[in-house]
């Protein structure tokens, strides 16, 4: 790695620029953008720790709603640049200001990251900086997005060595600018994962809370965590190897569930979105079970081959990749995902010869995965040959009809603006077809409750009256053979009650979608529907409400109101129901989205899986039992 050169910092543009189109740099002004503030100061701290200097990271929400992050390392360099400024100042108030690092291997994300200390200044009230090093403490404090408060100065002298950024996000740019310690937590418990020597502290000063993270283990641990509520077939599998430059770390364990929960990361980044270094995992996997398979006589010569997703069933993996600067290469427009061509043969080849290698010494394991996987096979030949059957018109006719027969379909087709209600019974179906704009919009009330997902391959699936009708109607297939480009409606729409019974056909609902259609939540076409809980008529007006809280601010004060408290859809009439619940204009809806894959799979593990401990316990930690309604009419 070539040496940091002070003189070498490009100096590229204004932080004007930044205050002008925040977007740009930070991806949005929503909680998410306000987060990569946090996440630019943070990899900053972690960029020195790869280096080799420094294992911990303090992060601290002080009281006044501002974020502190300090490392251990050598500090920010302290001297002059050729500028005449100190570094610091140029650090934290040009753009780009890391010049020479990009080139020399120093930046290795793949993301928006990486964009510069500066650009959180820019978008900051005040941003404070105190360095350590040299037996000296140093501080430069920088106010109304950038510009230098009080130049670099020594307040003291010091042992220790490291660097201290606290800034206070923009209120004027900004939507919000209150941090989540959840969202601090989960990134950083991803990096101490992927890190060894790390140590990462989290405080909330707010909310009085304080976590640590370290892990040894590294990605055995992170496999660890995330099946810790799942029924685990061995022990986590560590596989490493370097070939071509490029350093493989992969750990990976199969559970009895039938999801499959791969991660991957390139330089400790995530790739999201994938890319060579997963194709190159799933072909080795694939290869090394068919052979093990017919090796020891497990598949006979009859028999076709597994397919990648018969011995992906249950697997859980994390993937980590150190790839070399020169040989990087991302893809897609938030480039989450690797193209390094390199990445998959090496992967392949190391996974496939450490795999044999476990295989053969642990002979039971190796059965009871390849016993797991032809499970996979039957049902999902099983799967086939009934799709066949209905294609072959075997059944097809009839079973199409009375799968469309609870359809009350749109006058038009057309994708690209049609919607699909699917509606808690009945009764509320028959309000929702009365209330329903007819030319885009389609109807679909469910009976009886759905099967539970979570627990289900496809053979299930296919069993399952409520959800074959759903899986027909959306149009687009079920599991792998799911592709969005068929799907027949823009939004579906989840609609219930808003009770128990609601609720749970919600989860469900949810599980189903997540588990079995993921792309149609991950293009934002899944939402769930917000039919109001009371309606209250005063003066010849009539108004709806969403919460308690609501409700009350708008009666406080009033006498001779009438307040009804719907109990379910069905009681609605269709006027008012369109109005709250379908019209474009008026209603409510909630976006279902995936923030944070590995949380939501926990979530929907630990709350619809069949392990009962955990599901108690996170019921016990995060929900308020409360045996009324708060609400006395
Ligand atoms: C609290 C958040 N931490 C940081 O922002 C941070 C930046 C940083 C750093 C160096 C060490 N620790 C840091 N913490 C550093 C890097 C180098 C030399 N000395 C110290 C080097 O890369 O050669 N710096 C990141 C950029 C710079 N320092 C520099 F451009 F000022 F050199």
């Amino acid at each position: 790695m070539a040496k940091y050169d002070e003189s070498s910092i490009k100096i590229l543009e204004g932080l004007d620029a930044v205050r002008k189109r925040p977007g740009m740099y930070i991806g949005s002004t929503d909680k998410r953008g306000l987060h990569h503030l946090a996440w630019e100061i943070i990899d900053n701290s972690i960029d020195e720790i790869i280096n080799g200097y420094g294992s911990v990271i303090k992060i601290t929400i002080n009281e006044d709603g501002s974020l502190t992050v300090r490392d251990n390392g050598r500090g920010v360099p302290t001297g002059k640049h050729s500028s005449g400024k100190s570094t610091p100042e140029v650090i934290y108030t040009i753009l780009h200001a890391g010049g020479k690092f990009e080139e020399a291997g120093y930046k290795v994300s793949g993301g928006l990251h990486g964009v510069g200390a500066s650009v959180v200044n820019a978008l900051s009230e005040w941003m404070d900086v105190t360095i350590y090093r040299d037996g000296v403490i140093n501080t430069i404090k920088f106010e109304k997005g950038g510009h230098v408060k009080e130049p670099l100065k020594q307040i003291g002298t010091t042992k220790q060595t490291g660097t201290e950024v606290t800034f206070m996000p923009d209120k004027e740019i900004f939507k919000t600018t209150q941090f989540s310690f959840t969202t601090l937590c989960e990134r950083m418990q991803e990096s101490a994962f992927l890190l060894n020597k790390l140590t990462v502290e989290l405080t909330d000063v707010l909310d009085d809370k304080k976590v640590i993270y370290h892990y040894d283990n590294g990605l055995i641990s992170f496999v660890e965590y995330i099946n810790e509520n799942r029924n685990c077939l061995h022990k986590v599998v560590p596989i490493h190897g370097i070939k071509n430059d490029i350093e493989v770390d992969i750990a990976l364990q199969y559970t009895d569930s039938y999801n499959e929960d791969i991660l991957s990361f390139v330089n400790n980044v995530k790739t999201g979105d994938g890319g060579t270094h997963e194709v190159g995992f799933k072909t080795g996997i694939t290869k090394v079970f068919n052979d093990y398979a017919r090796t020891n006589n497990l598949l006979k010569s009859k028999d076709t081959n597994f397919d990648g997703s018969d011995v992906r069933e249950g697997l859980t993996a994390v993937i980590n990749l150190k790839i070399p600067e020169k040989l990087l290469q991302f893809e897609g427009q938030t480039k989450g995902k690797l193209g390094t061509p390199e990445a998959r043969p090496t992967v392949e080849s190391i996974v496939y010869d450490n795999l044999k290698f476990f295989l053969e010494e642990n002979r039971d394991t190796a059965i009871t995965i390849v016993e797991k996987a032809q499970k996979s096979k039957m049902a999902r030949e099983a799967a086939r040959r009934a799709r066949e059957e209905a294609r072959n018109g075997k059944g097809k006719k009839s079973e199409a009809k009375s799968l469309s027969a609870k359809l009350t379909p749109p006058q038009t087709r057309n994708p690209k603006i049609n919607e699909l209600f699917i509606v808690e019974g009945n009764s509320a179906g028959g309000t929702a077809k009365k209330s329903r704009d007819r030319k885009f919009q389609a109807i679909l009330p469910l009976r009886g409750k759905i099967i539970n997902t979570e627990k289900a391959n496809l053979s299930d699936i296919f069993k399952n009256e409520e959800i074959n009708t759903i899986i027909h109607c959306v149009g687009a297939g079920v599991g792998n053979d799911f592709d969005i480009k068929d799907i027949n409606y823009d939004k579906v729409i989840i609609t219930t009650d808003a009770d128990d019974d609601g609720a749970h056909i919600q989860c469900l609902l949810l599980t189903f979608f997540y588990r079995f259609m993921k792309p149609l939540i991950e293009t934002g076409h899944l939402y769930i529907a917000m039919p109001p809980l009371f309606r209250v008529d005063y003066n010849k007006e009539t108004k709806y409400f969403w919460t308690n809280e609501e409700l009350k601010e708008y009666t406080n004060g009033k006498t001779n109101y009438k307040v009804q408290r719907y109990k379910g859809l069905g009681e609605m009439n269709p006027g008012p129901f369109w109005d709250t619940t379908m019209c474009p204009e008026t209603r409510n809806l909630i976006k279902v989205s995936i923030n944070d894959a590995v949380l939501a799979e926990k979530r929907v593990s630990v709350l619809m899986g069949d392990v009962v401990e955990p599901r108690k316990e996170w019921i016990n930690e995060n929900v308020e039992f409360s045996l009324e309604d708060d609400y006395v009419l």
